[in-house]
């Protein structure tokens, strides 16, 4: 969407949900007008007075009526937008909306808004909007590294050597997978240690775990960090035999998720080796994942000891949190996220590539 001249935005950008503070983003050529319709000095009856980057407590009146106290930002050295800080509360927001589209401004969604006053460059504005899906202080902190990076990368890209291009294009279908959402499964038989791992990766409760095998009954998808990165962890039914239709079903939408899993867990608890026919059906499961992690769980326990761990696998704890690290370490390297890092240029949508 492209702003007209004459027209002025504004935009709830916070979740329009309970909150400490809402943000609104006011921006185009009224701004200056408007802005001084609603807002006062802090304690003073007198027009509010706000300097470009400086944050200034202002009260925000509509009419003669009191709305609130707010923090307001005037952005930039052409002060074309501001953002108007309340105290959270949805309510307060509409007001405030109100209060700026009776003076003028145009009311529109927050990615509209974004969209609107995104920076010129078809990067900056690419940065922007992945920003506003980011899930992690990482990739935020990788993403504001491209904008600075990748334009003037993708500039001269053509004078780079072959070999430092294929390493940008091999580094950048890392990135454009993380971006689109990676994806991780936990697979293995019922009490391994699923929920308890899954948990422990995503870092609250939230899988129930219990000691009566078939407590997971469905798939439960939850956002985790893996060395910071942020992917979509899915903690499985068990699989195992079973008379009931719905722990059935569950198994069966778990296998689904598996299969269409960027990587997948596979986990056995090594105080339980499997039993032949459990590893027949681990093998015959309908895994397509290209990539798939052995671990042992349960380690902390002494029972663990005698376990056969076949070469390669990751023995842990999801109690203690032994090995928790060296697993993040292992997908982070089966994953190739290891290939990111902040001073690479490293394009993260496929059009860039084009
Ligand atoms: N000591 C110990 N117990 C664990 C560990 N992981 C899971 N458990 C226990 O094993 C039981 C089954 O765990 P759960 O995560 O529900 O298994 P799931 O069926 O594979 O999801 C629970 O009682 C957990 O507390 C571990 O690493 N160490
Ligand atoms: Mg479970």
């Amino acid at each position: 969407m492209v702003r007209k001249e004459s027209d002025t935005i504004a935009a709830l950008l916070t979740p329009p949900a309970p909150g400490a503070i809402a943000v609104i983003g006011v921006a185009g050529p009224d701004i200056g007008t408007i802005l001084s319709a609603v807002l006062r000095h802090a304690r003073r009856d007198e027009p509010a007075l706000l300097t470009p980057d400086r944050p200034r407590l202002c009260r925000i009146l509509i009419g003669r009526e009191f709305i609130d106290d707010a923090i307001v930002t005037l952005c930039g050295e052409a002060s074309s937008s501001a953002e108007i800080c309340t105290h959270g509360g949805i309510r307060i927001a509409q007001r405030v909306l109100a209060g700026l589209e009776a003076h003028g401004a145009r009311v529109v969604g927050s990615e509209a808004y974004v969209a609107a006053t995104a920076p010129d460059g078809k990067i900056e504005r690419d940065v922007d909007r992945a920003l506003v899906a980011s899930q992690s202080v990482r990739l935020t902190r990788w993403l504001l590294a491209q904008r600075r990076i990748l334009p003037e990368y993708l500039a001269r890209w053509n004078s780079d050597s072959a070999e430092a291009r294929a390493a940008f294009r091999a580094r950048s279908e890392v990135a454009i997978r993380l971006v689109r959402g990676i994806h991780i499964a936990i697979v293995g038989p019922p009490n391994a240690g699923k929920s308890t791992l899954a948990n422990r990766l995503i870092g609250h409760e939230r899988a129930v775990t219990s000691d009566a095998p078939g407590t997971t009954r469905d798939w439960v998808s939850e956002t985790a960090l893996i060395r910071g990165w942020p992917v979509t962890l899915t903690d499985t039914a068990g699989i195992r035999e079973t008379d009931c239709a719905i722990e059935a079903e569950a198994i069966v939408r778990g296998q689904v998720r598996a299969a269409e899993a960027d990587l997948v867990i596979s986990l056995t608890d090594a105080c339980r080796p499997r039993l032949p026919e459990e590893a027949e059906r681990q093998r015959a499961r309908p895994v397509s994942a290209r990539r798939v992690v052995e671990v042992f769980s349960k380690c902390d326990l002494a029972a663990a000891g005698s376990a056969n761990v076949p070469k390669g696998a990751i023995r842990l704890s999801a109690v203690t949190g032994e090995g928790i690290d060296v697993l993040e370490r292992r997908i982070e390297m089966e994953l190739c996220l290891d290939l990111l890092a902040e001073e690479a240029p490293t394009a993260f949508l496929p059009h860039h590539l084009d």
